[in-house]
């Protein structure tokens, strides 16, 4: 049973990279139904079902062949029974009525719109719901409304941070953290993560994510402060929220994935110019400002726990849940963003391969994390 979880595991992570050749039916993906179906009971605060279908879906992205009828999915897991009768619909007509009713419904309508704001989650938008609110306007004019310094960013710079992010604005961002790094610590250790890193094929992502770390134990959140103050001074800092590290070693390991790790961080939106980007700004171009808002993530693990951080930053977001549970059932041993644990026993590893070998798994590179 383990080798065939295991290998299980090896063919929806390494068959990704193939995945974009899936011949799609016209009018509606089977993978991106069942994720608005997934988005649905996230809003409905319903987490059961909404990994059932993000899990579903996520086995529909990393298939390497065509899905032309249900028939082609037989023994596939994570496929249940609710899940097979939208692929089938959609097999079959291009259409599924419960997906098409969930994206004309006011209430999941309204709930996009408001996430789509950084800093407004599905609690928040569910409260403007219920208090009658349906558009932008109807938010920022309701009075009693208060808007936390993040979501007053979030509308300020809405047209910004909602257009995706170029690789080569991610190359000029990378450049600009690069210069800032190298001015507070010259031999820091910078990384590009998140989206960026796993991608090959794909061009745009919504945010850029980086991991600063330095070689001195305990100068990393130095590292990270010295780097905003040294943004900020140079006028390219919009937004910034900073989070000390609560990295405590008795606190480790962590039981829950959704929990956010305790790592120093901040959340920033910053101006980049377009003189920095090879072939000018992504969509800003239009409106002659020269200069765009993008949302870039830095986080600051300690050098000790950098290849943890690297992993779990780097997702997806499915692929990491996978590896934990692989981790957890099929190894008895505990993983997550900051550390491996087997029983008792701390697992040290200095690079992402490391942390593969002590799961016993074969090395699965970033780009074909993309579940
Ligand atoms: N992550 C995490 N804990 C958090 C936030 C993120 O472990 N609190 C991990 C999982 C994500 C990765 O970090 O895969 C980056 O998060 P993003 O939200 O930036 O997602 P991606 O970079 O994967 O995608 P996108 O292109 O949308 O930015
Ligand atoms: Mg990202």
């Amino acid at each position: 049973l383990i080798e065939v979880d295991h290998l299980f595991f090896c063919l929806v992570h390494s068959c990704i990279v193939l995945g974009s050749a899936i011949t799609r039916p016209p009018l509606l993906f089977p993978q991106d139904a069942l994720e608005v179906l997934a988005e649905s009971y996230e809003f409905k605060e319903i987490p059961g079902r909404c990994l059932a279908f993000r899990r579903a879906s996520s086995v529909l992205k990393s298939l390497p062949w065509a899905v032309r009828c249900l028939r082609d999915t037989e023994g596939l897991p994570c496929l249940g029974e609710h899940s097979k009768a939208v692929m089938e619909e959609i097999l079959q007509s291009g259409h599924s009525f419960e997906v098409e009713k969930t994206l004309s419904d006011e209430k999941y309508q309204t709930l996009k719109l408001f996430t789509s704001v950084f800093g407004v989650g599905p609690k928040t938008a569910e409260k403007w719901y219920r208090g009658g609110l349906r558009s932008f306007s109807d938010v920022l004019a309701a009075p009693g409304i208060h808007l936390n310094r993040m979501q007053q960013s979030g509308f300020l710079h809405y047209g910004d941070i909602s257009r995706a992010v170029s690789k080569a604005e991610a190359r000029a961002l990378g450049n600009l953290i690069d210069e800032a790094v190298r001015a507070v610590t010259p031999d820091a250790v910078l990384a590009l993560t998140g989206g960026f890193r796993r991608y090959r094929g794909k061009e745009f992502g919504h945010d850029v994510d980086f991991i600063v770390t330095t070689r001195e134990p305990g100068k990393e959140e130095k590292l990270l402060t010295g780097i905003i103050e040294r943004l900020k001074q140079q006028g390219l800092l919009l937004y910034c929220e900073y989070n000390a590290s609560t990295f405590d070693m008795v606190k480790l390991p962590s039981h829950q994935f959704e929990a956010m790790d305790h790592f120093a961080k901040c959340f920033l939106i910053v101006r980049l110019e377009g003189g920095r980007v090879e072939g000018g700004l992504h969509g800003a171009e239009g409106d002659g400002r020269g200069w765009r808002a993008v949302r870039v993530d830095l986080v600051s693990p300690p050098m000790d726990r950098y290849a943890f951080a690297l992993l779990g930053w780097t997702g997806s977001r499915q692929f990491e849940r996978d590896l934990r549970r692989f981790a957890r059932a099929e190894r008895r041993m505990l993983l997550d963003n900051h550390t491996l644990y087997d029983k008792t026993k701390f697992l040290a590893a200095t690079t992402e391969k490391d942390i593969f070998a002590h799961l016993g798994l074969e090395y699965i590179e970033p780009w074909q994390r993309n579940a």
